[in-house]
């Protein structure tokens, strides 16, 4: 039997088909976890400390009678860190770091009229907490994709918050090190929605931030779906998912690696693939099997594959294919085709895009330069993934002299009193009449 299921979308009416529909995702109903979700919050913000502590050992199964991870176990976990780890980590770094830089927004400088200057400025959030989830994997990766563009964003406070393991009341070692290599010093052994929670209303040493990013399982996001505007949210990033457009050059081996890659973050995980080739579909078919077989988490990989969110989608040709590639609006889209720096232009929804047999997913995920905390769930189709943005508000600034200020204001004052707010004119025309007068 076949790993994963074939949808045939060949000669479909485009006047009537919904491509998105026709690829369904998985179940994750974040609605339905905000009911577990909202006495954690609530517990957290009316108790604080004490309610973070309970829930720990509850969720976590470890007391941590003090969450925030003394500075002496961040620069022990570093003096430990597998140096061929370390240079991964660096390097990822570095290349997140020049594309940081480079996508900081100028402030723009405009007069509208002489002597009427609107500067558009882009100004950090002052305090951020980004979250880094436990789940399956410590993701050291996550933290470098969060940290990164907070510190080129010039965020002036970060703490990170990430579960604590059992073993030793902290979180994973190689996050540990990962903040100390980043200079965080703020670090909490708080995971779930609790963490979610103490970030957004501050508990004990933490004080609430502006800001919380970073990926999560349901109950991750279900608290920063409650959460949302009692703090900012960067998204609610979801199931990993990835969308293969191919041809029949594409390499088969190549293109199964790269199914296999994201369904290693678990059952729910989405690999599409959408070729207009059946000969390169039953190849791609007999690699996966191949390669599932020898991998170390095969049973999640093909728990994820054979999922109704995973298919092989056979279309017509190229343009069904990116017409089901943009309906279906995935974190991570992949191009095996012919010219595919032309077809990938083509692409309009995707949190991000890669071109060519060279530029696997996997490369995204650790070291290509880009980030990797992405929109999921279709949610590509309106969001953009993490970048320096994320941390950033535009912000203008109004100044205006006085002659300038006198040349719009009947402008000013006629537009009130259209809305029946005479005060509002007054605001301006006041500044005009004689000071003896008023
Ligand atoms: N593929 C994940 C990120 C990740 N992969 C971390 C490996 N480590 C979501 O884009």
């Amino acid at each position: 039997m076949s790993l994963i299921r074939r949808i045939d979308l060949r000669g479909a009416d485009p006047a009537s088909v919904d491509y998105r529909a026709s690829v369904p995702r998985a179940e994750f109903d974040v609605e339905a976890a905000t009911h577990v979700v909202r006495p954690i919050i609530e517990a957290v913000r009316a108790r604080g400390l004490d309610a973070v502590r309970e829930l720990t050992l509850e969720h976590d199964g470890v007391d941590v009678p003090d969450p925030r991870v003394p500075a002496a176990a961040l620069a022990d976990a570093l003096a430990a860190l597998d140096p061929a780890v370390r240079a991964g980590l660096e390097e990822s770094i570095r290349r997140l770091r020049a594309t940081s830089e480079a996508d900081v927004e100028a402030d723009s400088v405009v007069e509208v009229a002489p002597g009427a200057v609107i500067t558009h400025k882009s100004v950090p959030v002052d305090r951020a907490g980004l979250y880094v989830p436990g789940g399956l994997a410590p993701l050291v990766s996550t933290l470098v994709m969060n940290v990164v563009p907070a510190q080129v964003a010039g965020v002036r406070s970060l703490c990170v918050a990430a579960p604590p393991t059992r073993e030793t009341g902290l979180p994973d070692a190689t996050i540990l090190a990962g903040c100390a290599l980043l200079g965080i010093d703020e670090v909490y052994a708080v995971g779930g929605a609790q963490a979610i929670a103490m970030l957004a209303h501050g508990a004990g040493p933490c004080r609430r931030v502006d800001l919380v990013t970073g990926p999560g399982n349901l109950y991750v996001i279900a608290a920063k779906r409650l959460l949302r505007g009692v703090v900012g949210i960067d998204s609610e990033a979801g199931p990993s998912e990835i969308a293969v457009l191919a041809d029949d050059s594409a390499e088969a081996a190549f293109v199964a690696a790269d199914l296999l890659t994201e369904c290693e973050h678990g059952g729910t995980s989405a690999s599409l693939l959408v070729t207009d080739s059946v000969g390169l579909a039953d190849e791609v078919e007999a690699e996966l099997d191949k390669q599932v077989a020898v991998t170390r988490h095969s049973e999640r990989v093909a728990a994820a594959l054979g999922g109704v969110q995973s298919a092989i989608v056979l279309v017509d040709d190229l343009d069904q294919g990116l017409e089901v590639v943009n309906a279906y609006a995935s974190e991570h889209t992949e191009i095996h085709t012919r010219d595919a720096r032309a077809v990938a232009a083509r692409v309009r929804n995707a949190g991000a895009v890669f071109i060519g047999p060279w530029s696997p997913v996997a490369l995204g995920d650790y070291c290509a330069g880009s980030n990797h905390v992405l929109p999921t769930a279709g949610c590509a189709c309106h969001s953009s993934g993490l970048g320096v943005h994320s941390f950033m508000r535009r912000v203008h600034h109004v100044e205006y002299t006085r002659e300038a200020l006198a040349e719009v204001a009947h402008h000013v004052v006629t537009l009130a009193e259209a809305e029946d707010l005479p005060g509002h004119g007054a605001g301006v025309s006041s500044r005009f009449v004689d000071s003896s007068e008023r």
